[in-house]
């Protein structure tokens, strides 16, 4: 099918030259609604009705489906019965099978080269580069964000979107990130030709026909996925995972609130609402309307008096956001309860408080490492309705994984690998991929928070920053202010992990726990924090934690899990202004020797898990020094880089 140019517009200034990128007018679509709906006549509308639909949805889909070429098109309800209906389909074509053990449970196995998000080909694209990165020094390049022109673009979209539905269904995902109709929450309206997405972002969002209501004549944010594999394929499927691994690129537009991603059916990379909507593109939005889109879990924490307080926490990817959103205290009388365990979306209100909202419906949650003993909300979570991807199956019809071991020892079960190949325990290679997931839906959480869907969110008195750090950095601190904790999160670091395609164990600058997902300049972005501690707004108190500090023979220091309800504890013991249980060192204030509750928890090596070495911290500050001033460049903000300079001052003279 060839494209009526009279039909298209340009799209505003941005890769103008690229035919993926044209754009019917609005003008053009009063005018030619019928011709677009003859010219989509050959591509049937499967399910739904495409005229009922707001006019911008209209043409987009028009729009996108005229480049892909899809063989029909499928306008998801978000229903029951609809998810019924492609779990069926995908049981019987082999994609998914049930695990039968549980209740509506089901394993997907994938292509084994898609199995987690892919930075490397992950981009931000606008005209002006330092709209994306920062101002590096001379021959730096910048580790957040990723800039493409929209030239480039536009030809990479060009060499792969046109047609690159053929043979299969579009499905139009409405969905809505936070409640539908919500103060703090956006719509998106997702396109994809793969029904294990559709099936996911049910879980992972609102997924509903009220969306349409909600959106009325607003924007919305647009995704466009195809797993990259028109048919007739001519290369093999396997696993019955369409993919392209070659081709994959995942691209934002964030001017136009737009995502392109093709050739990865996985997570991050085709689950479009998660990292791509709420946290590079949501950032953006955030920036402009004042707010904050953030890489962070929240959790109401009540003490055994009755009070609760909410703290919001950033952790790197895979370092145990879900654990700590789902702790089960180990001292008596405390509760937590689940707000969310990735994303925070936080704007101040008229109370003066900075208020969060969890833009998610569902938890997409590393499996390996979570059991009972670890984390036995999430297992309660879990044992129905849910998709597990890249785990391991036992003869019995359950989910297994690396921490399960309890579970099946002495027990006569067969285990198939996630690669589908019989495994038992002892052999060299894990049973589950390190970065296989559970996605579940969060309202089935034992312990989710009644407010959890609160449109007005939660009101936040603590922010955590953390990491995995083996050697120097204390169990937690409280930073000396708002700029200073700002400082402390921009040099975030931690251990790298299974959830992205990096090799090997090193620790790795990762500010803000936001590396992958940063949507704009970061200097610009420390700003746009900075400037939030203004009259009336009350900014929480800001903590560093790490539960991964290691002794001299690698052993950990911390239990960690429950017990770090502990630290949690004398957090609010410090929000609350008890005197006599912080004492104060070169990066920051840390529990005072006796302050920290560790009743009933046999020998902890206190001085050492507080101890702040100052050989350590000299050459840390010299290479923080060296990060921020090359990778911020001329956007380093001056607020941060006098904390810099004060931190090595009280550092020099420890
Ligand atoms: C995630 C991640 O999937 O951060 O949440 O990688
Ligand atoms: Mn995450």
């Amino acid at each position: 099918m060839t494209t009526n140019p009279s039909l298209l517009t340009p799209y505003k200034n941005t890769g103008a030259q690229s035919s993926s990128l044209r754009q019917i007018s609005e003008d053009a679509f009063y005018v030619v609604n019928e011709v677009v709906t003859k010219r989509l006549g050959h591509i049937p509308i499967l399910k739904g009705d495409l005229h009922v639909l707001p006019y911008k949805v209209q043409r987009f889909i028009a729009e996108k489906a005229e480049l892909c070429r899809p063989r029909g098109i499928y306008i998801c309800d978000g229903t029951h019965a609809e998810a019924e209906e492609i779990k069926d389909k995908l049981v019987e074509r082999g994609m998914l099978t049930q695990l039968s053990a549980y209740e509506n449970n089901y394993l997907c196995r994938t292509d084994p080269k898609d199995v987690a998000r892919v930075e490397s080909k992950t981009w931000m694209v606008t005209t002006d580069k330092y709209q994306t990165v920062t101002h590096t020094a001379e021959g730096v390049e910048p580790i957040m964000g990723h800039w493409m022109s929209p030239l480039d673009f536009g030809e990479e979209l060009d060499s792969r979107f046109p047609g690159c539905m053929a043979g299969r269904t579009m499905y139009v995902i409405p969905f809505s990130m936070g409640p539908v109709g919500g103060r703090l929450s956006k719509i998106g309206v997702q396109l994809s030709d793969s029904n294990y997405v559709v099936l996911s972002m049910r879980i992972m969002t609102r997924v509903s026909l009220d969306v349409w209501e909600a959106l009325g004549d607003n924007d919305f944010v647009r995704g466009i996925h195809s797993v990259g594999l028109p048919r007739p394929v001519k290369s093999a499927v396997v696993n019955h995972w369409p993919c392209n691994p070659e081709r994959v690129i995942i691209a934002h537009r964030p001017a136009e609130r737009e995502i392109w991603s093709f050739g990865s059916g996985y997570g991050g990379n085709s689950l479009l609402g998660k990292k791509c909507f709420a946290l590079r593109i949501a950032s953006n939005i955030a920036r402009d309307e004042g707010w904050l889109a953030e890489h962070m879990l929240i959790m109401g924490v009540t003490r055994p008096c009755g009070r609760e307080h909410f703290i919001a926490a950033a952790f790197p990817s895979a370092c145990g956001k879900t654990n700590l959103a789902m702790l089960e205290p180990t001292l008596p009388g405390w509760k937590v309860r689940c707000v969310g365990d990735d994303i925070a979306w936080m704007k101040f209100a008229e109370d003066g408080k900075l208020h969060a909202i969890n833009p998610e419906a569902g938890f997409f949650g590393v499996a390996p490492g979570t059991s009972n003993k670890t984390n036995p909300m999430a297992v309660g979570t879990f044992q129905k309705n849910s998709i597990f991807t890249n785990v391991a199956e036992t003869s019995e019809g359950r989910y297994y994984w690396e921490g399960l071991e309890d579970e099946v020892e002495g027990k006569n079960v067969q285990i198939t690998d996630w690669l589908g190949k019989p495994w038992k325990l002892g052999d060299p290679t894990p049973a589950a991929h390190p970065n296989s997931r559970f996605c579940a839906p969060a309202q089935q959480c034992p312990i989710i928070h009644p407010d959890w869907e609160s449109p007005n969110g939660v009101p936040i008195d603590a922010i955590i920053f953390g990491g995995r750090r083996p050697t120097g950095v204390p169990l937690v601190f409280e930073t000396f202010g708002w700029e200073h904790g700002v400082f402390t999160g921009a040099s975030l670091k931690s251990e790298t992990t299974a959830a992205a395609e990096h090799t090997g164990k090193q620790v790795m600058h990762d500010p803000m726990a936001m590396r992958p997902f940063m949507g704009y300049n970061f200097g610009k972005y420390l700003d746009h924090w900075l400037s939030l501690d203004k009259p009336p707004h009350q900014v929480p108190k800001i903590y560093h934690v790490n539960w991964f500090r290691k002794d001299a023979n690698g052993k950990f220091l911390w239990p960690g899990y429950g017990d770090n309800i502990r630290v949690i504890d004398w957090v609010i013991r410090r929000l609350d202004g008890e005197e006599g249980i912080g004492k104060d060192t070169a990066i920051g204030v840390v529990p005072a020797p006796g302050s920290l509750n560790l009743e009933g928890l046999g020998e902890v090596n206190f001085d050492e898990l507080m101890s702040v070495p100052r050989d350590y911290w000299q050459s840390d500050a010299k290479e923080v020094r060296k990060f921020l001033e090359t990778q911020l460049g001329s956007d380093l903000p001056n607020a941060i880089q006098e904390q810099l300079t004060s931190q090595e001052k009280r550092i020099n003279a420890l």
